[in-house]
Formats: structure tokens, C-alpha cells, sequence
């Protein structure tokens, strides 16, 4: 089965052009990537319980699925993210230069009391992230619809200590400041709740609403921090990139598209330039095929 996308949005020959222009093409001409043998090999242009599992299992790269959802409909929802009344910044021990709308599990910061704060908000806070995009089908809604019907054991919200998580973020990377230093996200960082043993690879989902003139390019290195690296990644918002070898494949994603990779090895964004980038993101862990996948963020 395909799980591409909401139908009637583009013309087919407009998806395939992009798919081609869309990988491994920095907007930054000066940025080095590192040569590689896998090029679209690495890539699955579409959700399908074979592309999850492979992604799972990490023989290719990433899922990038060209227009997901609707250009001009993530075009609007992305306008009002810029100006929600919830966006703040990510709370890292550092001041973290993006924004997101409502609050993500990371900056609960293993303190009870915001803890409490994220969980009680999640599910209002989900049915606000859904009316942005009413009458409209929400991306993340959608793609959990996906998933549930790929996974071979299914999908579901994840819950911590039995209480709901939060799904569906919106993250404004502002032009020129905000930037994401290769890092890697990881639950088992942020919780030890029951629910997350047993969790072998996290996965996760960006749409992209709205991208800048130039830059955001998405940067995707191929293996897992070593233990010198996590240990600054958990100290500041990310690592040097002087001091990281040059990623695997940069992405530039379009407007509208999806795309899925393993949050447990290093990615980057890089600045934004002439706009806002705005995305929605999701992460899903995996437990193997015979568990349901659990998504949150
Ligand atoms: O916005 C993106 O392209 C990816 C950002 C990121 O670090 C993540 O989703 O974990
Ligand atoms: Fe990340």
C-alpha cells in the first residue's frame, strides 16, 4: 500500500521533478558534503510499511515524501505560528535561537512540576495545533493516520507514566539567528518512565510548512554521536560544526513535504536566510515490527 499524500495537490510530473532537485542539494553552494556512494539509493520517496521498516532497520536514509500536504494551506498555518502567542524558545541550558509553539517534551528537563505542566497541556494543545488547519486534515494527524495503518503492529500517541503526551510542535527557525547544531534527540535523555524501555531506534517526522529564499538546508550524517560528542550535545544546544566531518546528504526540502530520519543519529539545520522556516515535527519511537510505534514531541 501507499501512504503518499493528501490527493489532488500536484500534478505528478511536478512531484517527480522535485523529488529529483530535492536531495542532497545544499542552497549553500560553499557547504561540503561528503562523497558518498549513496545518492537516491538512500531514499525512499514514499510512506509504506517497506520504507518505515527499512528507515527502522537503517538501510536508507531517510523517507522524503514531496507534497505531503498543501502548499498554500501550510503556507497560512505557518504564518500564524509566527505570530502564536505560545511561541517561545526551546529551553536549553544555553539560550536555544528556536522558536516552537506550545510546549515539547524536551524542555519538561526532568523537573516534575513542568513535567506535570507539559502533560496536562498535551492533549489541548494537540486540539489547538488541529483547528490551525481546520477544516483541513493537520499534517501530523495525518501522518499518524499513516503510520497506524503501516506499522506492521500499528501507532500510537505515547504515553509517559500513563499520561498523554503532546504531538504536532510547530518550529520557527527565524531568518539568520536560528540554527540547529548537529546534534541527535534521544527520550531516553529526557525520561525514564516505564513506557520507553525496550525502545531500539527513534525516528523523526518533519513537514515543512514554509521555507526561506535560501538556507534550512536539513544535514544528515550517518552514524550516532560518539560518547565525547553526546556528552556536549546534552551541554550546549549542539555540536561544532568545524568539528564534525561533512554530513552525508543535505536535504533542502519544499514547502509541503515530509521527511523521516533517524533522530538518533546527527543532524544539523543550518540558518535561514530571506524568511522564516517553519516545520512540524513529530517523534516516533520504534520498539521493533511486532510493537506499535509511539509518537510525540
Ligand atoms: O527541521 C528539521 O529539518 C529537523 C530538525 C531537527 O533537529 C529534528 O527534527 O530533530
Ligand atoms: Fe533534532
Amino acid at each position: 500500500m501507499s501512504c503518499r499524500r493528501l490527493p489532488g495537490i500536484l500534478p505528478a510530473v511536478h512531484r517527480r521533478v522535485e523529488c529529483d532537485d530535492v536531495t542532497s542539494t545544499a542552497s549553500d553552494p560553499g557547504v561540503r558534503v561528503a562523497a558518498t556512494a549513496s545518492g537516491e539509493g538512500d531514499f525512499a520517496r514514499e510512506l509504506t510499511r517497506d520504507s518505515l521498516l527499512r528507515l527502522a532497520r537503517r538501510e536508507i536514509a531517510a523517507i522524503h515524501v514531496p507534497g505531503f500536504c498543501d502548499r498554500r494551506i501550510a503556507g497560512e498555518v505557518a504564518g500564524k505560528a509566527v505570530r502564536h502567542k505560545a511561541l517561545g524558545n526551546y529551553h536549553k541550558k544555553y539560550t536555544s535561537t528556536v522558536g516552537r509553539v506550545f510546549m515539547p517534551h524536551i524542555d519538561t528537563a526532568w523537573n516534575p512540576e513542568l513535567t506535570a505542566r507539559y502533560h496536562d497541556a498535551a492533549l489541548p494543545s494537540i486540539s489547538e495545533v488541529r483547528a490551525l488547519f481546520a477544516p483541513y486534515l493537520s499534517p501530523v494527524d495525518h501522518l499518524r493516520l499513516l503510520l497506524q495503518e503501516c506499522w506492521p503492529s500499528g501507532a500510537n500517541l505515547l504515553r509517559l507514566r500513563g499520561r498523554p503526551c503532546f504531538v504536532g510542535a510547530l518550529r520557527v527557525f527565524h531568518p539568520t539567528t536560528s540554527v540547529f547544531h548537529p546534534h541527535n534527540d534521544h527520550i531516553e535523555q529526557e525520561t525514564d518512565a516505564p513506557e520507553i524501555a525496550g525502545v531500539t531506534e527513534q525516528l523523526v517526522a518533519n513537514v515543512y510548512l514554509q521555507m526561506p529564499e535560501e538556507g534550512g538546508d536539513l544535514q544528515l550524517w550517518r552514524r550516532d554521536p560518539t560518547s565525547a560528542e553526546t556528552r556536549t550535545i546534552l551541554e550546549v544546544e549542539g555540536l561544532d560544526p568545524a568539528t564534525v566531518e561533512p554530513p552525508v546528504h543535505v536535504i533542502r526540502p519544499r514547502a509541503g513535504d515530509l521527511v523521516i530520519f533517524s533522530s538518533r543519529m546527527l543532524h544539523a539545520v543550518t540558518p535561514a536566510r530571506g524568511g522564516h522556516r517553519v516545520g512540524m515535527a513529530a517523534f516516533i519511537a520504534c520498539k521493533g515490527p511486532g510493537e506499535p510505534l509511539q509518537y510525540w514531541s
